[in-house]
């Protein structure tokens, strides 16, 4: 009898336990929208935003669109606040346009959260402003990241002469950010002069053809920034087309496995890889920790490998080439 009782003790004991861990069971849902789907940056970042849910049982739900562009990401938007996921990430493609679509998802409850681009200011849960209202950002420092290209032009061109930035379009937080960097730091350089930005749409096509033209006008052009992968892809192969190769200079942001050769051969100088898999990692982590109970970074900055000729063949900085 009683050894009867102890287990009837035990069982009541082990219900107790078992309840509250059965009440956190719920496995919740949580989107993750790109800036586009085909782009090897968010490629890596859907894989880091994966191992996340992996590893705390997470229902994780990428939906995106095909191009960078507000009028193809909003319907998205709509689509996945329809659904009622518990959590959104997403990359907004505009600063201002994707303001009230998101205010859709939080007045419908569903707590935003940016990654890699922001909207408004990108400061937020201040009550300034109409666009404070995700709950957190979590993105490169590109701001650093224009200054950190610009610090590597200045260097490969010896200091001197014309460059332009090949750039998306403006209304981007993230490359907006990476040009002001960029033109911030070279202010600091009197002998470079820094031609009209050109932009490109993230079409590279369309970015290799601005460089042709860029270069025909400047005979004497020895740089370019290309702020995002596609603007670096297209300027590089411009500079090729060009005959140019070594002679004008590309610092490229971004790292998609082409970059390599592109390194190699020489025709990029300078690579700057961001760390688009912790982005993802850290954006689930925190809708995780928000859905159940506690409070997160408003800001979460992830960092850079910068990747060059003497070190691309190290594993361990060639780890954080995107995905294709
Ligand atoms: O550079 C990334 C991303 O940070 C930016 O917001 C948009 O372009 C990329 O996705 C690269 O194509």
């Amino acid at each position: 009898k009683k050894i009867v009782a102890a287990f009837a003790a035990l069982a009541v004991s082990a219900t107790v336990l078992i309840a509250p861990a059965q009440a956190q069971d719920k496995k919740y849902t949580i989107a993750l929208i790109p800036g586009l789907t085909t782009d090897g940056f968010y490629i890596t970042m859907r894989k880091g935003a994966q191992a996340a849910a992996d590893a705390l049982g997470v229902n994780l739900v990428f939906q995106g669109a095909p191009d960078f562009n507000p009028v193809t990401q909003v319907p998205v938007l709509d689509a996945v606040i329809a659904k009622k996921p518990d959590a959104i990430l997403i990359a907004p493609t505009d600063k201002v346009q994707l303001v009230e679509p998101l205010r859709k998802a939080n007045d419908a409850g569903i707590p935003v959260i940016t990654v890699d681009t922001f909207i408004g200011s990108g400061v937020y849960q201040t009550g300034a402003g109409d666009a404070d209202f995700p709950l957190a950002y979590i993105a490169s420092d590109n701001v650093l990241g224009g200054e950190i290209a610009a610090r590597a032009l200045a260097t490969a061109i010896g200091d001197k002469g014309k460059v332009y930035v090949s750039n998306v379009k403006p209304g981007i937080s993230t490359t907006d950010q990476r040009e002001e960097g960029f033109k911030k730091e070279m202010a600091k350089h009197s002998g470079i002069t820094v031609l009209e930005t050109q932009f490109n749409d993230d079409d590279a096509n369309k970015a290799a053809s601005q460089l042709q033209a860029v270069f025909a006008r400047n005979p004497d052009l020895v740089g370019v920034f290309g702020a995002n992968l596609f603007s670096a892809l297209g300027a590089a192969n411009g500079v090729k087309q060009a005959g140019q190769t070594g002679t004008v200079k590309v610092v490229a942001f971004d790292a998609p496995t082409s970059i390599v050769d592109n390194i190699n051969t020489g025709l990029v100088d300078v690579a700057i890889a961001q760390h688009p898999a912790e982005i993802g990692y850290y954006g689930v982590v925190s809708a995780y920790a928000h859905l159940t109970g506690h409070s997160i970074p408003v800001t979460i900055g992830t960092g850079f490998t910068i990747m060059d000729k003497s070190n691309i063949a190290d594993p361990n900085i060639s780890k954080y080439l995107y995905s294709e």
